[in-house]
C-alpha cells in the first residue's frame, strides 16, 4: 500500500496581509500530479487544513476543489489541528464519505460505512485491493474539547489515552498507522512555531504507538523525523516564516504492514521566504529584483533613514514581503550618533527631507524652531 503523507496546508493563511491563494492552489495541484505518478492509493493530512476557524468562503471553495481531485481513485484523510474547528472541519463529513473523504474532528467515525470504508471511535479501516489500513486517528487534543477529563489527568495522560483508545483498531495482520497532530517533545521550531505554542502543549514521543507501522505527524513545519519511532513530520506545503528554510516535501510511505520504506518527495511549486540584508534603498531594490521569484523580507541596516519615496518604490516590488528596522537598541544608538554635533534645525531639515524626499523651506522651518522654543522645556538630548 502506498500512502502519501502531507500536512499544515493552514489555507487561507496571509504572509505580511498578502493572501497565497494562488501559490496554495499551484502546490496543491503539485500534490495531485505527484499522487496520480506515484500511484498513492491513501492520501493523509495530519492537520492544520485551514489557517483559522473560521476560514474564508475561498480558502474553503480552493479546499474541496482539490479534495475532490485528490479522492479521485483513492482516498482522503484528512484530521483536524490547532489552527482548525474540529466541528466545522467534519461537518460535511456525509458528503465527504460519499467522495472518498474522510474529515476527522474527533470522536466516533460511525458515518464512514462502505464497501472499502468502515469507522468507530477514533479509527477507520480502508480496504485497498486484498490489504486492510487500519488508521488511528488524533487529530489535535485541545484541552477545550477533552476538558471534562483534564481534571484527573495531566495533559500526556489524557493525550496518550486518546491515542491508545483510537489504536485499539490495530490488529496483527493489518497495515496499523497513526495520523496525528501534535508537538511533541524533541521536534524542530520555528518561531512561528513557537508563537503557536500556547495553543499546543509538547507531549513526549513515548505517546506514539509502538504497534504502529507508521505515525505520520501534523504541526512542525520543517519536515523532521522522530528519533527512536516510525514517526515523521512530513513539513507544511509552504513556507511561513521568514525562519523556515527548509526545502518542503511530502513523504511517500509505502508499507506492507511488517517492512516500511519512506522516502522524500520535493515540492517545488510556491514561492521561498527569504530574509536579506540592505544597506541603503538602493541595495534593496535591487535585491528585489534579483530574487523576484521570491518573498523577501529586507532587514535594513543603516543608520540613514529611508525616504517616503524610497519606501514606496520598495514596496511596489512583487517580491516585497516586509522590512524589519534595525533592532530597537542599535536604532537609539544610531540616532544618538546621527544627532551629535547638530543643530536642531539641521536635525529636523534632516528629518523633514528623510520623510518627505523634499527639502523644508524657511517658513515650515522657522514654525518648527519657535514650537520648539515655546515648548519652555528646554531641547536637550
Ligand atoms: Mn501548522
Amino acid at each position: 500500500m502506498k500512502i502519501l503523507h502531507t500536512a499544515d496546508w493552514h489555507i487561507g493563511k496571509l504572509l505580511a496581509g498578502r493572501p497565497r491563494l494562488l501559490e496554495q492552489d499551484e502546490v496543491l495541484t503539485e500534490l495531485g500530479e505527484i499522487a496520480d505518478r506515484e500511484a498513492a492509493d491513501v492520501i493523509l493530512v495530519a492537520g492544520d487544513i485551514f489557517d483559522t476557524a473560521t476560514p474564508a468562503a475561498a480558502a474553503q471553495a480552493l479546499f474541496y476543489r482539490h479534495a475532490l481531485r485528490l479522492s479521485a481513485g483513492r482516498h482522503l484523510v484528512a484530521i483536524a489541528g490547532n489552527h482548525d474547528d474540529p466541528e466545522r472541519l467534519k461537518a460535511p463529513e456525509g458528503l465527504a464519505a460519499a467522495c472518498n473523504i474522510i474529515l476527522a474532528g474527533g470522536g466516533d467515525y460511525g458515518v464512514y460505512d462502505s464497501k472499502t470504508v468502515t469507522g468507530g471511535p477514533g479509527f477507520v479501516r480502508i480496504r485497498v485491493r486484498d490489504e486492510t489500513l487500519n488508521l488511528a486517528l488524533a487529530p489535535f487534543p485541545s484541552l477545550a474539547r477533552l476538558g471534562e477529563k483534564a481534571d484527573e489527568k495531566t495533559y500526556e495522560e489524557i493525550v496518550r489515552a486518546e491515542i491508545d483508545r483510537a489504536a485499539a483498531c490495530f490488529t496483527p495482520g493489518g497495515i496499523n498507522v497513526l495520523c496525528a497532530h501534535l508537538f511533541l517533545t524533541g521536534s524542530l521550531t520555528t518561531a512561528n512555531d513557537e508563537r503557536e505554542l500556547g495553543s499546543a502543549k509538547l507531549v513526549s514521543p513515548a505517546v506514539l504507538p509502538h504497534a504502529a507501522v507508521y505515525t505520520a505527524l501534523g504541526h512542525i513545519h520543517k519536515p523532521f523525523a522522530v528519533p527512536g519511532h516510525n514517526a515523521r513530520y512530513s513539513g507544511s506545503l509552504l513556507s511561513h516564516s521568514f525562519d523556515d528554510a527548509s526545502d518542503k516535501q511530502v513523504l511517500l510511505v509505502e508499507t506492507d504492514g511488517t517492512d516500511t520504506a519512506v522516502r522524500a518527495v520535493p515540492l517545488t511549486r510556491g514561492k521561498r521566504l527569504k530574509r536579506r540584508d540592505a544597506h541603503s534603498a538602493a541595495e534593496a531594490l535591487d535585491i528585489l529584483d534579483r530574487e523576484a521569484g521570491a518573498h523577501v523580507e529586507i532587514v535594513y541596516r543603516s543608520q540613514v533613514p529611508l525616504t517616503a519615496g524610497e519606501m514606496r518604490e520598495i514596496r511596489k516590488k512583487e517580491a516585497y514581503a516586509n522590512l524589519l528596522p534595525l533592532p530597537p537598541e542599535s536604532g537609539a544608538a544610531a540616532a544618538a550618533s546621527v544627532r551629535r554635533g547638530k543643530s536642531d534645525r539641521e536635525l529636523f531639515e534632516q528629518f523633514y527631507h528623510s520623510r518627505t524626499g523634499t527639502a523644508a523651506d524657511g517658513d515650515t522651518v522657522e514654525l518648527f524652531m519657535e514650537l520648539l522654543a515655546g515648548s519652555g522645556e528646554g531641547y536637550t538630548e
